[in-house]
């Protein structure tokens, strides 16, 4: 039986509206106005990865200090922002998977970049599905750089090869084939993500007892 690795954001449940709103309040304070077509390349990166751009984007240099100080200012507007998240916040039909795939033996991870996954994970009431959890507070790299998935894959104790991947991003997209593994994307069925299984637009697209077959190892 192959392993599970998801994304959080865009995958188990829709933050992505609230980085996104914190990242417009951030690029604000130095007039520059991002727009929805922008954050599509912030999805699946880290924190300070999306300060870096936006800076490039809006032709600003800032000092250590004020890096950082922004990257916490971000914070306390996203923790803001979900601080109201509970279990009706999970996406559409990702309960009903995540059950069906622990109930069906699989074992299951968490890559995400984010370094707030585990608060988002209680609020939603899915922490305990998790075998392993991998997120921004433990790699350097962040997607497309295949570190996070890798690390999920070794925590499991399982090959990079016997894991697949359900990510939203571009960029996570591309980490999962650089670690090797296999990707579903979730994703508005308009924009392609190239993933090698399929593309799916929600879990609901989709009824768990299809996907084990994606799980049977063919030796
Ligand atoms: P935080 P994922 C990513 O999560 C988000 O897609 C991305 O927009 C965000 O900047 C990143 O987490 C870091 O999040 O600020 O909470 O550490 O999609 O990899 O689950
Ligand atoms: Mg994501």
């Amino acid at each position: 039986m192959k392993s599970a690795i998801f994304d959080l954001d865009g995958v188990i449940v829709d933050t992505a509206k609230f980085h996104y709103l914190a990242w417009k309040e951030i690029a604000q304070k130095f007039n520059y106005k991002l727009t929805q077509v922008q954050n599509e390349k912030l999805k699946g990166i880290s924190r300070k990865d999306s300060l870096s751009l936006l800076l490039k984007w809006s032709g600003n240099n800032l000092s250590n200090n004020e890096f950082n100080n922004l990257l916490a200012d971000k914070n306390d507007l996203y923790l803001d922002q979900i601080k109201n998240l509970t279990k009706k916040d999970s996406l559409p039909g990702i309960n009903k998977t995540l059950n069906y795939l622990k109930k069906a033996g699989i074992k299951i991870a968490l890559g995400s970049a984010s370094k707030n996954s585990k608060i988002v994970l209680k609020k939603l009431s899915l922490i305990n599905f998790f075998d392993v959890i991998i997120d921004g507070n433990d790699v350097l790299n962040s997607k497309p750089n295949p570190e996070v998935f890798i690390k999920g894959a070794q925590a499991l104790g399982v090959p990079c090869c016997d894991c697949i991947v359900f990510e939203d991003s571009i960029a996570g997209v591309k980490a999962a084939k650089a670690a090797m593994m296999d990707a579903i994307g979730i994703c508005n069925l308009k924009q392609n993500l190239k993933p090698t299984i399929f593309n799916i637009k929600s879990f609901l697209a989709i009824e768990p007892n299809n996907l084990l077959k994606y799980f049977m190892k063919n030796e």
